[in-house]
């Protein structure tokens, strides 16, 4: 039999990016990653949505971070991407979901508040003006005008709402070793690709703000074990 062909087409540092190549490590499947070179590349790549990533699995195309799980779910079974409890399966597909809109809503609003100049993430964050410039996190926070002297600025506003979500996370793990089973999912590893993000691209506070949830550091160190480590 031939090797299987994994061709992923996105930036790897966002986070829905990262999380599929974990799942590819973590089912020890070989994979090319294809980098866009400008902003035409998301449409080229994806032109019901110019959203990345999408990938070929053994020459299907598939759009959509969840979407390619499912697919390597079916082609590749083992190791299973969710629990074989049903109800633990649901709970993880509801917060992988969760995670890819509300918690990347707070995330977005936290990074572009917090990432002050061009400089700082043009290295990292958003390599050859991806998405993240779209998304408009490359604008100053000198241009947002003075903060209100009455009560705290936005961006003290949103470093406590975006904490909160940290703290929703850290309360659905609860006491287990990953989100509602003892074996590592596609949520683990959803939730681990944003968290991830507050390290690696220097984001301010970022790293402090994960170190105030030691079960959410023992989270990534698990998922980090079985898919590879840091990278
Ligand atoms: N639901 C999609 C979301 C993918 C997504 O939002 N991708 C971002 C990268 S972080 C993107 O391609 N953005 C392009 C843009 O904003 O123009 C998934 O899970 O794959």
């Amino acid at each position: 039999m031939s090797e299987p062909t994994i061709r992923i087409y996105g930036p790897p540092m966002a986070p829905f990016v990262e999380k599929v190549v974990r799942a590819l490590a973590l089912k020890k499947l070989a994979y090319e990653l294809v980098e866009p070179e400008g902003p035409e590349d998301y449409r080229r790549w994806n032109p019901e949505t110019g959203l990345l990533p999408v990938a070929d699995v053994d020459g299907r195309r598939v759009a959509d971070s969840a979407r390619i799980l499912d697919a390597l779910d079916e082609r590749f079974p083992e190791p299973p991407l969710t629990s074989s409890d049903p109800r633990a399966a649901a709970s993880q597909r509801t917060l992988e979901s969760w995670v890819g809109e509300t918690f990347f809503f707070y995330w977005v609003s936290y990074l572009r508040d917090r990432v002050g100049t061009e400089d700082a993430i043009a290295s990292s964050a958003a390599p050859r003006q991806g998405p993240l410039a779209r998304l408009g996190i490359l604008r100053r926070v000198m241009d947002r005008g003075p903060a209100s002297v009455s009560g705290p600025s936005s961006a003290e506003r949103l470093g406590e709402e975006f904490a909160r979500r940290i703290e929703d996370v850290a309360g659905f793990l609860g006491g287990r070793p990953y989100f509602y089973s003892e074996r590592i999912s596609r949520a683990d590893l959803a939730v681990y690709s944003f968290l991830r993000t507050l390290f690696r691209n220097d984001i301010p506070g970022g790293p402090e703000l994960i170190a105030s949830q030691p079960t959410l550091v023992t989270l990534m160190q698990r998922v980090e074990q079985e898919t590879g480590g840091a990278r």
